[in-house]
């Protein structure tokens, strides 16, 4: 194949806003620790010109999702609230493109990207298409929710992934929910890596 009809990767950061971080209402055990490391992997797809896509949890109120409405989470990331900001040492480029789900009142649980939307309204799967993107490298918060749930559809629609162990975080309402989560994604066809991995080209 032609070069430049080759598929290319991309960065996916799953739903690091400031309610799934200590402090925050759902807040997920370290969550803030993998921050540092995500930088690092921002900087380097930045550095080879590949894309960087975000997703946010982004609820209205009332939501069915949340314990009010019948749901089993606390009140987190609203649209527009503090909590719902992405956290403020994440170093996103202006260039980041951001994808937002749960955004239906009456859908509770929609904790993959693939349900998720831009701001002019494509879905992830269109966005990949139009971007010409094959491989999407995942890391985030949380492993056995949004980021389980994320990659599975990935692999799923016929993209190849590689989840980023060392860039997650997970919630465990059961303890052992993320390690399960991880085995799941990886015999679902996930790669893995660090970011020891980028040193020897894991990321091209
Ligand atoms: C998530 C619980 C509830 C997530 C979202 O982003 O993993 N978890 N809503
Ligand atoms: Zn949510």
């Amino acid at each position: 194949m032609e070069k430049s009809m080759r598929r290319s990767s991309a960065l996916l950061i799953v739903d690091v806003q400031n309610d799934f971080c200590p402090g925050g209402s759902l807040a997920v055990p370290g969550g803030d620790l993998i921050i540092p490391v995500i930088n690092q992997y921002i900087r380097f797809f930045r550095k080879n010109g590949l894309p960087v896509l975000v997703s946010r949890d982004w609820h209205p109120s009332g939501s069915v999702h949340f314990t009010a409405g019948g749901g089993i989470w606390p009140e987190h990331c609203l649209q527009g609230s503090e909590g719902a900001r992405f956290h403020p040492d994440l170093d996103l480029p202006d260039t980041a493109v951001i994808i937002s789900k749960g955004i239906d009142p009456e859908r509770d649980d929609s904790y993959s990207g693939f349900q998720a939307v831009t701001e002019d309204g494509k879905t992830l799967h269109e966005l990949l298409v139009e971007k010409r993107i094959g491989h999407l490298f995942v890391c985030g918060l949380a492993t056995d929710y949004c980021v389980k749930s994320t990659v599975l559809d990935t692999l799923s629609h016929g993209f190849s992934v590689t989840l980023l162990t060392d860039a997650i975080r997970g919630v465990d309402l059961k303890p052992g929910d993320s390690k399960k989560a991880i085995a799941e994604m990886i015999s679902a066809g996930a790669e893995t890596a660090d970011i020891s991995g980028l040193e020897t080209g894991c990321c091209d």
